[in-house]
């Protein structure tokens, strides 16, 4: 025996032996139990670095320890191969993103080979091929088929220098994470699927998830962000309009002083016709930076649209502010502000010399709203001729009584909301899988037939700049679906699209 170990002898021996003898290739085999030991897959970006071989070696541990316990184990590898690393790679090495893909696919296996993992290779993917996702391109039009994938227009973050669109995590700062360039914001028609119409049930079943951390299950329960409510309308004075608010707190309701809308809301926009200081506040909310992080930090700023709105209880005026806080997207886009116990409201009312009329204090003692708002729930106090019976509820009590109020009246009706949003898949850059949808010539919209997938994406193209190669080439477009020509979807996926579904690929 060799008093060195020699890695590049010794190993290279038993890597071989383990290729010639398909070691790590599995079969079916009804005596032995079952293993999967799925790690995430690698991003194709060049070369391994310390941190996939840490990855890679936990899940190699983890299925040699299950193979030596007598298990039938799979360890499969693949590549997480779309996305805009490749294409910005690309524009600047002046080749393409497919053999720079496929560049570093040959690269980087032949560093994974080294490392001795146990994997079944003979069962590699890439995400990129074909193969892989005419599979995600079928599963697609089945979604689309239930009525679980819609096109909308909406709003999204857009990085004008790469033109595309960016997840809420893309943006740091205002600014796009891969070039720093200023985020705007853009109205653009895009495929969504309907995950909200899960959420009750991905919440609930959060509860059996066994084995994780209890702040990772937390932290899920906040993304999906139920929140129990009551919507209601306001009437605007002086006119036929109305809309809804969303509130977690209707026991505060006698305590509304104004109420803010978003700067996307109709009665914002059409307010603004004939209100310059307004447009130009709307025009300066629509390039605000919309993540949590950044709304929470930023300045509140608001301009009156000079319409008042109906209590509608009291019967009182309250004007109606635009204000940059209240978000299009979440609830109605509007609420009612109590600024006595609401620190955001507060703040916007000391700014804009609005009223600050407390309704609720504590169980013991009185409440003063000199300096800050009041925001625990206590009891109702305050409540005026027109709803007395409230004063001296809990939060409990003051919201079914509130509830039972305005269901009576036909002016409101409890609600849940989610902050859970549909998943927007659309992305309009070129290495991701096309968007298996096409137009017919009178507008309508359908999925691509099953026969005529996967619609492949072109590998031989070249890049000019950061234009998608399949929205330039109008010819890529051009097919025919029942007969009839039609037009293809340009956009692909994003990327998780891909990510989301391999662990089902075996
Ligand atoms: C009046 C009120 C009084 C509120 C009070 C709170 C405290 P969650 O739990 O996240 O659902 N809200 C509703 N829609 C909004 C929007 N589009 N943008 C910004 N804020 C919005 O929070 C619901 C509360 O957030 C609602 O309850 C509303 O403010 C605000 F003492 O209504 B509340």
């Amino acid at each position: 025996m060799q008093e060195l170990y020699n890695p590049s002898e010794i190993e290279a021996l038993v890597q071989k032996h383990w290729h010639e003898h398909k070691t790590f290739e599995v079969t079916e085999d009804e005596s032995k139990e079952k293993f999967y030991c799925l790690s995430m897959f690698p991003y194709p970006s060049g070369r391994l670095h310390m941190g996939h071989v840490r990855n890679y070696t936990i899940g190699d541990v983890v299925a040699r320890y299950q193979r030596l316990q007598g298990k039938n184990v799979l360890q499969p590898i693949g590549w997480d191969s779309f996305g805009l690393p490749a294409e910005n790679a690309a524009i600047n090495n002046k080749t393409s993103p497919a053999p720079w893909t496929y560049e570093n696919i040959d690269y980087m296996k032949n560093q994974l080979k080294l490392l001795g993992f146990g994997y079944d290779w003979s069962r590699e993917i890439a995400t990129c091929t074909p193969e892989y996702y005419r599979w995600e391109q079928w599963f697609f039009t089945q979604l689309y088929a239930k009525g679980l994938v819609y096109k909308k227009t909406s709003s999204v973050n857009w990085c004008p220098n790469d033109e595309t669109v960016l997840a809420n995590e893309q943006v740091q700062d205002g600014c796009c994470w891969r070039c720093d360039t200023e985020v705007i914001q853009k109205e653009i028609p895009q495929w969504f699927i309907k995950i909200t119409d899960y959420a009750e049930e991905l919440l609930n079943d959060i509860d059996t998830l066994d084995g994780w951390p209890e702040q990772v299950k937390a932290m899920q329960r906040n993304w999906i962000g139920r929140s129990e409510g009551i919507e209601m309308t306001f009437a605007v004075a002086d006119s036929d309009a109305s809309f809804d608010i969303y509130t977690t707190r209707p026991d505060t309701l006698m305590g509304v002083t104004y109420v803010a809308i978003a700067a996307g809301h109709p009665l914002a926009e059409q307010s603004a016709l004939n209100n310059p200081e307004l447009a130009a506040f709307l025009e300066e909310c629509k390039n605000a930076d919309t993540t949590e992080a950044a709304m929470a930090s930023m300045e509140k700023k608001g301009v009156a649209t000079g319409l008042q709105a109906i209590h509608p209880i009291s019967g009182k005026l309250v004007p109606i502010w635009v204000a940059n806080f209240v978000l299009m997207n979440y609830g109605t886009g509007a609420v009612m502000s109590v600024p006595a116990h609401d620190q955001r409201d507060y703040e916007f009312a000391t700014k804009y010399q609005l009223a600050i009329e407390a309704v609720i204090k504590p169980l013991d003692g009185e409440v003063d709203v000199s300096k800050e708002a009041y925001t625990e729930k206590g009891i109702v106090f305050n409540s005026g001729d027109t709803f007395q019976e409230l004063d001296g509820l809990d939060f409990q009590a003051a919201f079914e009584a509130i509830d039972a109020r305005l269901t009576a009246e036909g002016k409101g009706k409890r609600q849940v909301n989610y902050r859970l949003r549909d998943l927007g898949v659309s992305r309009q850059r070129y290495w991701g899988a096309p968007i298996p949808m096409v137009t017919l010539a009178d507008g309508t919209v359908l999925p691509t037939p099953e026969d005529q997938l996967p619609v492949i994406l072109p590998e031989d193209v070249v890049m000019d700049g950061i234009q998608s190669p399949i929205k330039a080439d109008k010819a890529w477009a051009e097919t025919t679906v029942n007969g009839q020509p039609a037009t293809r979807e340009t956009d692909t996926f994003d990327t998780f699209m891909e990510s989301s579904w391999y662990y089902a690929r075996y």
